[in-house]
């Protein structure tokens, strides 16, 4: 992966217009259309083989509107008991206070920051699914930064169309730029308002509800932008699992 520093300004939209509220998950139950795009793109990339873009993402940036909010919950409706620790390496053990998260790649303004300075930025809370492609779904209250504004503050180049988290249990995804500027991904460290727990991520984690659960890393410790995908997209996606997983 090829780093540009300072080549152009950034011009990627921040605006942070989030009054749109569309009922798109509405429109893809009805029209049946995450399911048929997931089973059609992993077909088509079995076909077509190795292409530059993950197939998928042709299809489902078309109905992906990036800054309509998809509908929250109530925390009445919160169900603590249902989200299940789903770690498949182990643990990592972060001290919050020598954490940094780093953000870098191709932006104009690369980031190590302190849970310090993450918590001094606006705090986002939301009530939302999470649903594992394991057959379970709970529904969870995450506190956080909204993605958006780290990347706000760390200026992608005009060029930015993915974005790689790492993780301190050796975990990594790859997500489309358009996901991880929804106004509603959050690296989150708050879960049902208290202090995240280690086992679900701590210190700080992705929260969104427009990814499956498996894209939504834990222990984030490095978030590289970047124009190109490299052949390792993600700890399941490696191993055969859908890339774009949206829902
Ligand atoms: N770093 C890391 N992130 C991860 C995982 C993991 O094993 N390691 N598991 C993923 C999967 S499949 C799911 S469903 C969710 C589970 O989050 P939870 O353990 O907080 O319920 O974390 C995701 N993020
Ligand atoms: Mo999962």
């Amino acid at each position: 992966m090829s780093q540009e520093p300072n080549q152009n300004p950034s011009d990627v939209e921040l605006e942070t217009d989030d009054t749109d509220l569309v009922p798109r998950r509405r429109f893809l139950t009805l029209a049946g259309a995450g399911l048929l795009t997931i089973g059609f793109g992993s077909l088509a990339e079995g076909l077509v083989g190795n292409l530059s873009e993950p197939f998928n993402q042709q299809i489902e940036s078309l109905i992906f509107q990036p800054h309509q909010l998809v509908p929250e919950f109530s925390v009445n409706e919160i169900e603590p008991d249902k989200l299940i620790v789903n770690t498949f390496r182990f643990t990592p053990a972060i001290s919050p206070v020598t954490y940094r998260l780093t953000i870098d790649g191709e932006v104009n303004n690369p980031l190590s920051l302190s849970m310090l300075d993450l918590q001094k930025l606006p705090l986002t809370s939301m009530v939302i699914r999470h649903v594992c492609v394991e057959g379970w779904a709970a529904i969870v209250q995450w506190g956080g930064v909204r993605l958006r504004d780290l990347l706000a503050i760390a200026k992608p180049s005009s060029q930015a169309k993915y974005v790689y988290f790492y993780s301190a249990d050796g975990y990594y995804e790859s997500w489309d730029i358009d996901s991880a500027m929804h106004p509603q991904t959050l690296m989150a460290y708050q879960k049902n308002g208290q202090p995240l727990e280690p086992s679900y991520g701590a210190p700080l984690r992705l929260a969104s509800p427009v990814k499956l659960g498996y894209k939504l890393s834990k222990w984030v410790t490095r978030i590289q932008v970047t124009s190109e995908l490299a052949e390792k997209r993600g700890y399941w996606e490696d191993l055969g699992y859908e890339w774009y997983a949206g829902i």
